[in-house]
């Protein structure tokens, strides 16, 4: 214990017993996630005094612009990975393809490594939360060059996820299946050290996170939750609170915390929803189910989805269990219905005391 506090490094290894076949694996890759965060949070922290703000001029597969600051992660958490000689692929939001991982001390790898380096890393430019979402997998294929297949995984799999928050403290908080834990990084030692023990986000919460920028694009169901989120009801404290910051590590984790929900469904723009399921949903959908929450694309698991391609997307509805079984309740209600099964639904729905038409 350093100074009364327990580290991430002793937590991780103190809960090793808690995977007989891993013989330490896990524990070492656990710690070089961890050191590739406190650098990437070095250089986050003072991304307004040195050139590192700003666009590479290059777009990564999702044609999304590559924030010098998101490149500069991708690199670090990859080199850690290749220096820990644990990890044989990384999947990265940031790379078209999978990356293999060939270095002397990677030759018996055995785990996969599915990350986003910087969630949300335009708001870094305005100094809003950024995070940084990973996934681990152990391979499927026994020898030889690991392949697509061994990251094409259901989130089931998955032997750990984790997510760092880089806010007003920087956070690690990650499950390997027993449990979520949050990590504080205390810069005065350079240790992350554990000050949430066993997170449990609340049943039912009153904020809901969702862009509604797009609300006119959204599936009806959609529609009808975020009514239904606006109406007054005391009993059920509703209104409820509106919280969107355009990053969804920043507004899961205080979801997680405080209860929530965070909602991106499909929309016109992004017909299939815009996070991705490797690297984004499939780490927090674990998390937010072990803390003891839900996390489902509106009708299925989210954990249950037998990936089809890397960077693939699927629309989210995650958080605090009866707030998502609500906002499924809607969307079954609402969803490929004719106008007259909309309005048996309506009715129900006017039962539920939500009043007023979709638009
Ligand atoms: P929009 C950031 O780009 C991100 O992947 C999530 O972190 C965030 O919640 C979402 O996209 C914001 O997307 O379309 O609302 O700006």
């Amino acid at each position: 214990m350093v100074c009364g506090v327990k580290t991430l490094g002793q937590f991780i290894i103190e809960k090793q017993s808690d995977f007989p076949y891993a013989k330490g694996e896990l524990s070492r890759l656990l710690r070089d996630i961890g050191i590739a965060s406190k650098i990437v949070n070095r250089e986050v922290n003072k991304a307004g005094l040195v050139d590192i703000l700003g666009d590479m001029g290059t777009t990564n597969i999702q044609g999304e612009e590559q924030k010098k600051l998101d490149v500069y992660a991708n690199e670090q958490f990859i080199a850690a990975l290749t220096s820990g000689g644990e990890c044989c692929i990384v999947a990265t939001e940031e790379e078209d393809e999978i990356i293999h991982i060939e270095s002397p001390v990677s030759q018996n790898a055995k785990y996969i490594v599915c990350i986003d380096p910087l969630d949300g890393s335009s708001n870094t430019d305005v100094n809003v939360a950024v995070g940084t979402i990973f996934s681990i997998y152990r391979r499927k294929t026994i020898d030889g060059r690991a392949v697509l297949e061994d990251v094409l995984q259901k989130g089931t799999q998955q032997v750990a996820a984790g997510y760092v928050i880089y806010g007003s403290s920087t956070m690690l908080v990650y499950t390997t299946g027993k449990g979520v834990n949050g990590f504080t990084l205390d810069p005065s030692i350079g240790e992350f050290c554990l000050s949430h023990p066993n997170m449990r986000i609340p049943e039912c919460g009153y904020m809901y996170s969702v862009n509604e920028g797009n609300y006119g694009h959204f599936p009806d169901g959609v529609k009808k939750y975020i009514k239904y989120c606006q109406v007054e009801d005391e009993s059920t404290k509703r209104p409820y609170t509106s919280r969107y910051i355009g990053s969804m590590v920043g507004d899961i984790h205080r979801n997680l915390i405080k209860g929530g929900i965070y909602i991106y469904p499909t929309t016109s723009r992004s017909p299939n929803g815009k996070l991705r399921l490797l690297y984004e949903c499939n780490p927090m959908a674990l998390i937010i189910e072990q803390a003891g929450g839900k996390a489902t694309t509106g009708f299925e698991r989210i954990l249950d989805i037998e990936p089809t391609e890397l960077h693939q997307r699927v629309p989210i509805f995650i958080g605090s269990k009866k707030m998502v079984e609500k906002a499924e309740e809607m969307m079954l209600m609402y969803t490929e219905k004719s106008p007259a099964e909309n309005k048996v639904a309506d009715a129900k729905l006017n039962d539920l005391g939500v009043v007023g038409g979709i638009d």
